[in-house]
């Protein structure tokens, strides 16, 4: 997979991706990250790349001309390519999303500035304008970076010993279980001994039950905007019945 990141500070990306499973992915050729700089598709003297808004108002606009022209560039024309918009104006990246655009052979991430780009960049370029999140951030950078970062571990041979990419913390839609290491105790505080009994069935039903109770708990939505089976409505009414018995 290549990632080609298009944004005004390219030494933003100088470390992200230089650690565990990025680092590997690299190494051993699975993705290739290249960052452009915005600039180097400006034509003026002073490598502009944001103008003022026209009707007025505060802030500044990125300009499409350097845009288009270094998607162009980067691309070499190359149909059907996503070319992703990091804004909080986008649709909400998620687990889905991050599994759709692993199976995809490349990605263009437009890092926005300011107050964002031009519309015609938006309706014309772009195909997918991404938000990681409702809140404002100063720049596309970390964005871009969160996208990276989830879709590398889901691409196949990126996670060292084929450890479950999905067997994790939103794959089946609910949160982790919680996890014990050594010791068994301490400052009296236990680990639960089901994880000592060495009964997988029984070990995997706790864990079952508890990934159900810490998402009734933290994340109801998550539940509630799913279609259950009648053994995943049994299973979640039989944890209700604990929790209430519990408190
Ligand atoms: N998830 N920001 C982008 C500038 C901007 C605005 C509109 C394009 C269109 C953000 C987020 C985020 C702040 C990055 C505004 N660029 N991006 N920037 N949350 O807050 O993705």
């Amino acid at each position: 997979m290549i990632f080609d990141v298009i944004t005004i500070f390219p030494e933003f990306f100088n470390g992200p991706f230089d650690y565990g499973i990025m680092r590997r992915g690299r190494e051993n050729g699975l993705i290739e990250i290249r960052v452009h700089d915005l600039r180097d598709f400006t034509s003026d003297r002073h490598r502009t790349v944001d103008d003022r808004p026209f009707g007025g108002g505060a802030g500044m606009v990125m300009k499409p001309e350097p845009l288009f022209r270094a998607v162009e560039a980067v691309t070499n024309g190359e149909p059907d390519l996503s070319v992703l918009l990091l804004s909080p104006q986008g649709r909400l990246f998620d687990q889905p999303t991050a599994r759709e655009y692993a199976e995809k052979p490349r990605l263009v991430l437009i890092c926005g500035r300011y107050e964002g780009v031009d519309e015609r960049v938006a309706e014309n370029l772009i195909t997918d304008e991404v938000s990681i999140g409702d809140y404002v951030l100063s720049g596309g950078e970390i964005p871009a970076m969160v996208v990276v970062d989830a879709v590398t571990r889901l691409i196949p041979g990126a996670l060292g010993c084929e450890q479950s990419a999905e067997r994790e913390s939103f794959a089946g839609g609910l949160l982790d279980y919680p996890h014990y290491t050594r010791p068994a105790e301490y400052r009296g505080l236990k680990a639960p001994d089901v994880l000592m009994s060495g009964n997988h069935s029984e070990i995997e039903r706790w864990r079952r039950h508890k990934a159900i109770e810490k998402t009734l708990r933290r994340r109801p939505d998550l539940i509630r905007g799913r279609i259950l089976s009648d053994d995943e409505r049994r299973e979640i009414e039989d944890v209700l019945r604990t929790m209430m018995n519990d408190e």
